[in-house]
């Protein structure tokens, strides 16, 4: 029986599954796995799936990686006191027993508490770690540094560091994980829908929870439909490929130009919706007069436009006008945003949107948030699971905006701009990591080694020896999420299936769960019952699907007692009726009710012209949004660094994440990261698919293989974040990363100084047909221990 079958609507059903395996999660989807013999031998998705995601395939090269992090580790140097900071990376590694790691860890906490305080310990720790409501490692770490005194955290993420501080300012909210008009509404009433900057087939295999498939079934039904669809990206994408969609080939960071391209038609040929822009909105009159050069001197025409974007200007004028003549739906990611001046792309496209006048109508206007396997889907149930939280924060304790980690541990106590207050970096002395791969996500990644040698101790749990896990001073291994109990559900704003995490084996080599290793820590603190609250794992799960559990019976959806539910170990899955919502339109209401239902911002409209935002003086973010030329781009190269720099998310991954699983067949070349080249670009070069090519700029220097494709922008080349860092000769001027990290050659500054977000797709770089015999990634080798 398929799930559809099972479904009955408005209830939750017990799936049906293979007999012998056990049901647990990971960001990537609901699993079954089997084991033999004590062994994972082979693991499949639990829910219905049109599309493969292979993703779900390799619960066994995780929990077996040879580069699993097996015993409590410490740097040679550490242990025997030497001081040089610069020998993290470059070290031997000693094992040592838990209890002397305990020791260790639990003396230098309170030590350097007792010191320096709490605002040198730096618990932010930003990152993907994986799913499930009681493990949730840098929960638990924060949770741990909380009930022993309080520590620095960040603000903000690497998804959306500029957007989501720019948009509180325009709609009120900060618009990027709130509900969008939902994928059904878009297959029913969208005429033509424009894919800005995003790759959901790619994208919607994961979730921050776990992913469903529903999210990639709908662009099946988009396909189906036969409906106009662009897609406007420096890269033909996969979501370009399989939707047969036009492709609009942009150069990165430009896109603010095209928008103020079309603006301009639109206003230019009366076409703008002057009746919206009037109830709806404030401040078109400035932005009007910018469009039209009265500020400047420079009418932003499609001419103009074309000049930066790259995109012929009738093209431009033809966008205009088929957006005005149909209804149209401008869904958009994130990547544009992943830069300097990032605020503008997002405030523009909603400007744009606007004066198209179709927000808050069936399939028209804008979403911002269509990265993840639920969104955009049907709000239902009002169901949730509890989870494990943070304790208590000191509420003393100053903060920074994630990206800027490297400039807090190297300007400590220097002041910084952030939407418009003055900031200073704590002076942090102590990092703690558990569930992120800063050498993998942070930009600048030579800056970052240099910040990183400013702390006094560096701890990492890790369950691989992830770049990051190198780079520190004691490293304990975590279980993965397969070695543990949990519970987790599938739905980011629905809860459409509570999914039981059950342990399929025991934990490899010495590796400890999260939770117990901060649990110890906590006890050496004195500190065990308010960490643990002296519940156990399961009475923790327990009292998570109690929450569940009550709410489903007030909502007339019962559940099974949760005995029966973890018994049964089956994915618990709920089906919808119809009429709650599988037609949500994002500001629908507000659209009907602009008084009743007004926006947070000062106005209660969409400000395209923000008074706060010009009040702040900022020369990188302006009253209303414009077209500020970046640092580096495709109109800004050299004959140094000829080329811009995209770095997308990839298919087969999450970040960092399975980077040495078997899924690397399906994109590396010649061992190494793939790096998209242009023919042309390739051709000159004289490069060929399969060939190691080296990449490099004035931060810095990698070695990629080449694919060499027409599905690029011709002055463009792309890598995808999350390749592992693996430098050759770290500590010599610039050694070159052997794996092909991306963030080797992107700027550490930040979007603005308003958001201050991550800035990667603003690089130029040039790129080389290596020659000679290129050195053997290591990265994913254990490394040797005493
Ligand atoms: N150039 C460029 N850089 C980017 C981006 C980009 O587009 N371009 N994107 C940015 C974005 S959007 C993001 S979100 C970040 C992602 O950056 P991260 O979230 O740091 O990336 P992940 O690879 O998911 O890192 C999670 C780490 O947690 C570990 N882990 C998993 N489970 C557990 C556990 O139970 N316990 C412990 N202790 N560890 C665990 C994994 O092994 C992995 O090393 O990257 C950012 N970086
Ligand atoms: N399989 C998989 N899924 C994921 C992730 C993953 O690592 N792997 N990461 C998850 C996370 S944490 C996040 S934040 C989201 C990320 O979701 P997004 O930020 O939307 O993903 P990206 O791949 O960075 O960008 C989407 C597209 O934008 C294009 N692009 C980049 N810069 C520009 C630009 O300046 N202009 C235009 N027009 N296009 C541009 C890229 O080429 C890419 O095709 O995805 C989530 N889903
Ligand atoms: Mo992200």
């Amino acid at each position: 029986m398929d799930l559809t079958q099972q479904l009955e609507k408005g209830r939750f059903v017990s799936l049906e599954k293979p007999a012998n395996t056990i049901t647990t999660a990971a960001h990537w989807g609901a699993l079954n796995v089997t084991v033999e013999n004590g062994r994972v031998v082979k693991s499949e998705g639990s829910l219905l799936k049109q599309h493969q995601n292979e993703l779900q395939d390799v619960v066994a090269d995780q929990l077996y990686s040879p580069v699993r992090v097996k015993y409590p580790m410490v740097r040679k140097g550490y242990l025997e006191g030497n001081k040089d900071t610069t020998l993290r990376g470059r070290d031997e590694w000693v094992r040592i027993s838990w209890d002397k790691a305990f020791d260790l860890v639990a003396n230098e906490m309170q030590r350097v508490r007792q010191q320096y305080g709490s605002e040198a310990i730096f618990g932010g720790s930003y990152g993907w770690y994986s799913c499930g409501s009681l493990h949730a490692s840098r929960t638990l770490l924060q949770r741990y540094l909380n009930v022993t005194g309080g520590f620095i955290n960040t603000k903000g993420d690497y998804s959306t560091g500029a957007v989501q501080v720019i948009m509180p300012h325009v709609v009120g909210n900060i618009e990027v994980y709130a509900q969008q008009t939902s994928w059904h509404t878009i297959v029913e009433s969208t005429e033509l829908l424009v894919i800005w900057s995003s790759n959901p087939l790619n994208t919607l295999r994961i979730a921050w929870t776990s992913a469903d498939p529903e999210g990639i079934d709908y662009l099946a039904k988009l396909k189906a439909s036969g409906k106009r669809i662009i897609c406007i990206d420096p890269v033909r994408s996969e979501t370009c490929q399989f939707l047969e969609a036009e492709w609009l080939p942009i150069h990165t960071g430009t896109d603010v130009a095209l928008m103020l391209g079309i603006a301009h038609t639109l206003i230019n040929e009366n076409k703008h919706d002057k009746a919206f822009l009037a109830n709806y909105t404030v401040g078109f009159e400035q932005f009007a007069d910018y469009v039209l050069g009265k500020t400047d001197n420079q009418p932003k025409t499609a001419e103009w436009a074309s000049q930066i974007c790259g995109i012929p200007a009738e093209t431009i004028q033809t966008l205009a006008n088929a957006f005005v003549e149909n209804r149209t739906m401008l869904m958009s990611g994130w990547g544009l945003q992943r830069l300097q001046h990032g605020e503008q792309s997002h405030w523009m496209l909603v400007t744009l949107a606007a004066m198209l006048g179709q927000i808050g109508l069936q399939g028209g206007g804008f979403g911002l948030n269509y990265r993840y396997s639920t969104d955009g889907l049907s709000m239902h149930s009002g169901i949730r699971l509890g989870a494990i939280n943070a304790g208590k924060p000191n509420p003393n304790m100053p903060f920074f905006p994630v990206a800027r980690i490297a400039d807090a541990l190297l300007k400590p106590n220097q002041p910084f701009d952030y939407n418009g207050q003055t900031l200073h970096y704590p002076d942090i002395k102590l990092v703690y990591w558990a569930g992120g791969n800063p050498f993998a996500h942070h930009p600048d990644t030579n800056y970052l080694v240099k910040a990183w040698q400013q702390p006094e101790t560096v701890i990492v749990n890790e369950c691989y020896w992830t770049p990051t896990a190198r780079m520190a001073d004691i490293v304990l291994p975590a279980t993965t999420s397969y070695e543990r109990n949990d519970v987790t559900v599938s739905g980011d704003y629905v809860v459409k299936n509570i999914i039981p995490m059950k342990q399929v084996v025991e934990p490899q080599f010495e590796a400890k769960n999260d939770y117990d290793i901060f649990a110890e820590l906590a006890k050496r603190a004195s500190k065990e019952a308010e960490f643990t609250e002296n519940k156990s794992e399961m009475e923790w799960l327990e009292e998570f699907y109690q929450i569940a559990f009550e709410a489903a019976k007030k909502a007339n959806t019962p559940l099974p007692t949760f005995k029966e539910f973890w018994t049964e170990n089956k994915v618990l899955a709920f089906k919808a009726e119809q009429e709650q919502g599988n037609s949500f339109v994002r500001y629908q209401d507000y659209r009907k009710d602009p008084v009743q239902h007004k926006l947070a911002t000062p106005s209660g409209k969409i400000e395209i012209f923000s008074q706060i935002v010009a009040n702040m003086g900022y020369d990188d973010c302006k009253g209303h949004p414009m077209w500020l030329e970046h640092r580096e781009y495709a109109g800004k190269t050299t004959s140094a660094e000829p080329l811009a720099l995209v770095t997308p998310h990839i298919k087969y991954r999450l970040h960092s994440q399975l980077s040495y699983s078997s899924l690397r067949q399906y994109y590396e070349v010649n061992g190494r990261e793939p790096v998209l080249i242009h023919t042309q670009d390739a051709a000159e070069r004289g490069i060929t698919s399969g060939d190691i090519v080296r990449i490099f700029n004035k931060r810095g220097q990698i070695l990629a293989g080449a694919v060499v494709t027409d599905g690029i922008i011709q002055g463009t080349v792309a890598l995808y974040e999350g390749g592992w860092y693996d430098p050759q000769d770290l500590g010599s001027t610039s050694p070159l990363c052997k794996n092909g990290n991306p963030n080797v050659l992107t700027h550490n500054e930040g979007s603005s100084k308003l958001g201050q977000g991550n800035a990667p797709n603003t690089t130029t770089v040039q790129v080389e047909k290596f020659i000679g015999d290129a050195p053997k990634v290591t990265v994913f080798d254990e490394p040797s221990y005493i």
